[in-house]
């Protein structure tokens, strides 16, 4: 099922870039001393999901450990780790702390101090203006600055994290390809009769059997007019010959996510009013994506798609398909599913967007999208997911050539 694609073999980001977005947090704040604390394993849901990485206290630290933080100032550059908690580590396993052997080496710090150093550490800085992630400041933050004035780190923090590393662009791409694996793998089950349950555990059997850890979010299995919810989460419904199934489904591997959407009709056939929406979303999408390119706004693309839609049809009620677009047509994605982005600011080279223009029409039970991964490049853009078949042409060609699958 997953042949050409090799396990677990991504290029992660390593210590020496780690250190680099932490000198780019100290040029971007001069003066400032940030801290920024991880995911502790008290917090609640962990139960349920397991321990969640913070995600800008990993772009900085590369640490996927609970109970940590960075403290980033002019001569400062330290993760503090928790004391060792051997109560917990009966239920979670063992952890490093400040005083494990070759702590330095293991962690790509030059300097590892103890959580109960904050306070000493901030108190040599007294002139130096304190941020913090996240915002507002952790209980163990307002403690250690001993009611010094806090502002929030996190915008600076997403600046940096808006342009992605070569690196990061590696991992985004290894996140799609497997993910557009489980979109195919999908397709392959889909059939009338079938329960959107069973196609959303055939999407994550691919990535989870890849290695990847998580859902980027929970799978959108929408059959029929469940297509209309933008959310839909339930996927229990049976499809049926005739309808549309919209799987807006991406996998999180090594802490980056994939988000794509294809509406595909459930018996291998678009009808012809499924085809005309489906050819105006797919034009919208692809006037968004021609436009990508740095020096262009998000907000700019999103009225490209918008304008696209107004032109290419109406509803039966007569209404131009605009209308029927009821979010904006695109995100930032990287470690977050929905990653820091701007919508007025120019795009520059190594952002990468979603372009997902759709239209949801209660009055036809009718929700279409077509989400694809965009990497803004010096050139123009480039779509990460172009190989996920697109054309209402390719996807019915893909549906044909399937082989007879267990129903
Ligand atoms: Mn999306």
């Amino acid at each position: 099922m997953l042949a050409g694609l090799p396990l677990l073999a991504w290029a992660a980001p390593d210590a020496v870039e780690f250190r680099a977005r932490r000198e780019a947090l100290r040029r971007a704040n001069p003066g400032a001393l940030v801290y920024v604390q991880g995911g502790t394993e008290g917090e609640r849901g962990n139960i349920r999901t397991g321990f969640l990485q913070d995600s800008n206290f990993y772009y900085l630290s590369g640490w996927m450990e609970p109970g940590a933080a960075v403290l980033v100032g002019p001569d400062t550059d330290v993760l503090l780790l928790p004391e060792p908690d051997p109560a917990r580590d009966r239920y979670t396993g063992a952890k490093q702390h400040a005083g494990s052997p070759d702590i330095a080496a293991r962690t790509g710090f030059a300097r590892v101090a103890a959580a109960k150093e904050l306070a000493a550490l901030a108190a040599a800085q007294p002139g130096a203006r304190l941020l913090v992630s996240p915002s507002p400041a952790p209980e163990a933050f307002r403690v250690a600055a001993a009611g010094r004035e806090t502002a929030s780190a996190v915008e600076s923090i997403h600046q940096l994290r808006m342009v992605k590393s070569p690196a990061e662009i590696e991992m985004v791409q290894r996140s799609a390809d497997v993910s557009m694996e489980a979109h195919k793998a999908a397709w392959r089950r889909m059939a009338p009769g079938v329960h959107e349950y069973q196609v959303a555990a055939t999407m994550g059997f691919v990535y989870f059997d890849a290695g990847c850890e998580h859902h980027a979010y929970p799978p959108i299995v929408a059959s029929g007019k469940n297509a209309i919810v933008l959310h839909y989460q339930r996927n229990k419904r049976r499809m049926d010959a005739g309808e549309l199934l919209l799987m807006d489904v991406g996998a999180e591997c090594g802490m980056y996510a994939a988000d794509i959407t294809r509406t595909v009709p459930v018996n291998g056939h678009f009808t012809s009013r499924q085809r005309e929406l489906y050819n105006a979303v797919l034009a919208s999408a692809d006037a968004a994506i021609a436009a990508a390119k740095p020096g262009v706004t998000f907000e700019k693309l999103n009225g490209i798609a918008r304008e696209t839609l107004k032109k290419a049809g109406t509803s039966k009620s007569g209404k131009t398909l605009d209308n029927y677009l009821t979010h904006f047509a695109g995100h930032g994605v990287g470690l977050d599913v929905h990653d820091p982005t701007g919508r007025t600011a120019p795009l520059e080279p190594g952002m990468i967007i979603t372009i997902e223009p759709g239209v949801y029409i209660p009055e036809e039970d009718t929700g279409i999208r077509v989400e694809d991964m965009i990497l803004i490049t010096p050139g123009g853009a480039r779509n990460m997911t172009a190989a996920l078949p697109r054309t209402a042409g390719e996807i019915e060609r893909f549906l044909a050539a399937r082989p007879k699958a267990r129903r």
